[in-house]
């Protein structure tokens, strides 16, 4: 058994006299509950968890290195796998003249307002202002109609890794949303729209395993409605996840087909194999940081962040529990050893061998950072050539010998992942309400629930749905028709309008 007496002092757990005064003396610890205030829970997660720290610009944050690891594993796999499907990196400017964002009108109205703009440089006014891009579209394609003269010149397959601004004024949440965020952006053109069609669901695919394999994130794959879709394409695909606490949807991550909309605007054409002029079609997709802010607020709980060991930066914290007259020596070589043996076997291991900080601060400090697993070495353990695994996503305890190790952190590790995803599962399916009439439909919104509901599928009446649940609370929208479609009995009507149904579509209020 590892020392008893350090338990008692970790300020997190409910008894132990120490508590308060350590959380005074430290500022470790959350004030806000996730269930009963998850607004200010999930901002002082962020800070604390030292993913984010604040910046003194509205709704620009400071992403901090735990943050950053785990955008880069999701890129590894994400830029691994593109990269096996020819796609290729690319980095067009920051910068779009407003003769060229303004290219293509119809689809830029709308999101005219929050598109920034540099007017000056140094002291005197630019001649023509420049804004930042808030998406490439129109910096990418004319050069498509350039690089694109035949079909040998198909398909094109282009990702970028970058940042983009857009100016949003309503409330603005780290990660969830930002001013100015990370993602990658896909942009293909290809001679044929079957294959268009085919890449659409892959690189949904590939969302689908972000969210799932690495985040732990249960989500829903469907189509998104016209009124919902990225207008300036033919239709939008998308991954949706769901968040318990809020009752609202988020959209994880889209792949679109554009149809030939953009080529016709830009002339993005090509000789086909029989001389004659064709447009291509084309698609865009992208994922962005929001992942992260998805993750943050499904996994998390009171006592800080909990991160799926796929994507965490240290999977395991080592840690030392001396007691009185330990010789601290020999306990900090058995610490140096354990991460030696796991970093060896693949594993992202530390010890935390600081002498100015107790095992009860060390252990609530990688509780809030979220570290899947922590190894406590004490001398009872070192006496009987054991170490202690605690879990961190269920307190769970296990004493294992030494010589188990490697096996043993690798079962912990994998079953950590399959759990955090299993239990997210589990409230997120509990959140499901089917719903077949409009009263349904309200007591379900006002229970926070996703709504599955038949649905006519017309434009107009999605608006007015938009329109009867309008509040302070934002309004009820479609989340995605989901490709996997329950059985829609014929004569089934739709939940708000009375006609016939046509689809089993998911509503809620969203982010
Ligand atoms: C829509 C569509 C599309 C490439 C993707 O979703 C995948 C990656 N782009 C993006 N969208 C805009 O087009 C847009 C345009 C302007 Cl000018 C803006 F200020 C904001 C925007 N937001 C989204």
């Amino acid at each position: 058994m590892a020392d008893a007496g350090a338990k008692k002092s970790n300020p997190n757990t409910k008894s132990g006299g120490k508590k308060k005064e350590v959380k005074k003396e430290t500022g470790l610890g959350l004030s806000k509950k996730k269930d009963e205030n998850f607004g200010e829970w999930y901002s002082e997660v962020v800070v604390h968890s030292e993913m984010i720290e604040y910046y003194n610009i509205s709704g620009c944050y400071i992403l901090r290195p735990w943050t950053m690891s785990i955008w880069e594993t999701m890129q590894a796999f994400f830029d691994a796998e593109i990269k096996r499907r020819k796609v290729k990196n690319t980095y067009f400017p920051l910068f779009v003249s407003p003769s060229v964002l303004e290219k293509e009108k119809d689809h830029i109205e709308g999101f005219a307002p929050e598109v920034a703009w540099v007017t000056k440089c140094g002291k005197s006014e630019l001649e023509v202002p420049i804004a930042i891009r808030p998406t490439s579209e129109t910096i990418m394609y004319p050069y498509f109609s350039k690089w694109i003269r035949g079909h040998r010149d198909l398909p094109l397959k282009l990702n970028q890794w970058c940042n983009v601004v857009r100016w949003e004024f309503s409330n603005p949440t780290p990660f969830i949303r930002s001013r100015e965020f990370l993602w990658q952006e896909g942009h293909t053109a290809f001679a044929t729209q079957s294959e268009a069609d085919e890449e659409v669901l892959e690189i949904l695919e590939l969302y689908r395993r972000i969210y799932e394999e690495y985040l732990a994130i249960p989500v829903v794959k469907g189509k998104k409605s016209e009124l919902e879709k990225f207008a300036g394409g033919l239709y939008t695909t998308s991954v949706e996840a769901f968040i318990p606490n809020t009752g609202r949807g988020v959209q994880g991550a889209t792949s679109h087909c554009l149809g030939q909309n953009f080529a016709k605007m830009f002339g993005i054409e090509f000789e086909n194999e029989k001389g004659g002029k064709a447009m291509v079609w084309q698609n865009s997709w992208a994922y962005s940081t929001r992942t992260i802010g998805v993750m943050v607020m499904v996994h998390g709980d009171d006592r800080g962040l909990v991160l799926p060991p796929k994507v965490a930066a240290i999977q395991v914290i080592v840690v030392p529990v001396p007691y009185k007259d330990t010789n601290t020596k020999e306990m900090f070589e058995a610490c140096l050893t354990t991460v030696d043996t796991l970093t060896e076997a693949g594993f992202r291991v530390e010890a935390d061998l600081r002498d100015n900080y107790g095992p009860g601060w060390k252990y609530s400090h990688w509780e809030m950072k979220g570290v899947p697993l922590r190894i406590e070495i004490g001398p009872r353990d070192l006496e009987k050539n054991q170490v202690r695994l605690v879990r961190r996503d269920n307190s769970d305890k296990v004493d294992i010998p030494v010589s188990n190790l490697v096996e043993r952190v690798k079962d912990f590790l994998d079953r950590i992942q399959e759990n955090l995803f299993d239990v997210a599962k589990q409230k997120r399916d509990a959140s499901i309400r089917v719903a077949k009439t409009w009263d349904e439909f309200i007591e379900a919104l006002n229970q926070k629930k996703m709504i599955l509901a038949p649905w006519c599928d017309e434009m107009e009446v999605e608006e007015d749905v938009k329109k009867r649940t309008r509040g302070e609370t934002g309004a009820a929208k479609s989340l995605c028709t989901p490709f996997e479609q329950p059985e829609l009995p014929e004569g089934t009507l739709c939940f708000a309008s009375g006609k016939a149904a046509k689809k089993w579509t998911y509503w809620g209020r969203s982010y």
